[in-house]
């Protein structure tokens, strides 16, 4: 390295934030593409799920958790523990709040977690599309958010995709310099069984509501590469929505299968763009009662993916 060339950084940065502050929306945003799923369902994200920003300074490699909730059920509880182990294992820590709603309890509890970690924190207004300058401001004067923060806060919005490169330059300034990690196409590391089972839960969760989204989870049972004649490959998958009672197996299909039909089309064509080649799904509903109590299950969907 010459002298005039500045030093490459690259940084861990675990993401909290309460549940819908728009986590997720921001590393796709940061990233570049769809590496975490969305939804307006609190608790959509369920494991960490890694994203990488390649930058011309260097690279952040982003890990976004479960929204901290406040609740005492056991899948919560687990989901806490995989958000607030985050900080033992990364160089920044990003807090996320949504300017938009009022500072409440469980923005308070991230906010203690943030104070927790030892090193640099950066806080991210996000939803400032939704806010004028004036409500921002009103918000920053209510919401108890410690003066003696080391980094300025962000206002951004993952939406509009305002803020996000100043949102990208602050979090690298504040990694250590040190070589990149991963390969410049690289923008995840989750495993293709993964991605298909997210995918395929980001649809189930924007066609059903109330508890039901809450209720489901997605494995994949079969991921197979298949070579179709004068079309190209072919990525074939056999999954299962598994929610914990009869009557939800009934919402999640809909009338005639409709709800299954478009849970299935719209994740297809998600699945064709992430992985760039025609993609069929054989989608089953399933009863597993109870599954929430069960500490495999719990363990299986919330580890850390790649
Ligand atoms: N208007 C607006 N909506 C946003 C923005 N960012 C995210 N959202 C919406 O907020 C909702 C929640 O977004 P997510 O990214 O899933 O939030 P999250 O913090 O990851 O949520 P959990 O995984 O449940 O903790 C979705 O409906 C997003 O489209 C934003 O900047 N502006
Ligand atoms: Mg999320």
């Amino acid at each position: 390295m010459t002298p005039e060339q500045p030093a490459v950084r690259t940084g861990t940065v675990g993401i909290v934030g309460r549940p819908s502050v728009g986590k997720s929306s921001l590393v796709n945003a940061m990233c570049g593409g769809h590496v975490a799923i969305v939804s307006a369902v609190p608790q959509t994200t369920r494991s960490r799920v890694r994203g990488i920003v390649h930058a011309s300074g260097g690279q952040l490699v982003l890990l976004d958790t479960p929204g901290l909730h406040r609740s005492e059920r056991k899948m919560n509880l687990v989901l806490r523990e995989r958000a607030v182990g985050v900080l033992d294992e990364v160089d920044v820590l990003l807090a996320v709040y949504d300017v938009s709603r009022p500072f409440g309890e469980e923005d308070r509890r991230a906010t203690d977690v943030a104070a927790a970690f030892q090193g640099p924190c950066v806080r991210a207004l996000n939803k400032c599309d939704l806010c004028s300058d004036a409500e921002i401001a009103a918000w920053l004067a209510d919401a108890s958010l410690p003066a003696e923060a080391q980094v300025p806060t962000a206002g951004v919005s993952a939406v509009r995709g305002d803020g996000i490169d100043q949102l990208i330059d602050v979090l690298l300034a504040h990694s250590p310099e040190g070589p990149r990690l991963y390969p410049e196409d690289m923008y995840t590391d989750q495993t293709p069984e993964f991605r298909v089972a997210e995918v395929i839960r980001e649809q189930a969760f924007a066609r059903c509501t109330q508890e039901v989204p809450h209720a489901l989870y997605v494995e994949v049972v079969d991921l197979e590469n298949r070579s179709q004649a004068k079309a190209g490959d072919l990525l074939w998958v056999r999954a299962t929505i598994w929610v914990e009672r009869e009557s939800q197996v009934a919402i999640v299909v809909g009338r005639g299968g409709s709800g299954i039909g478009a849970i299935r089309q719209h994740a297809t064509v998600a699945l064709e763009q992430v992985f760039g080649r025609d993609v069929r799904i054989e989608l089953r509903v399933k009863v597993k009662k109870n599954w929430r109590q069960r500490d495999a299950i719990l363990r299986r969907i919330s580890v850390p993916t790649g």
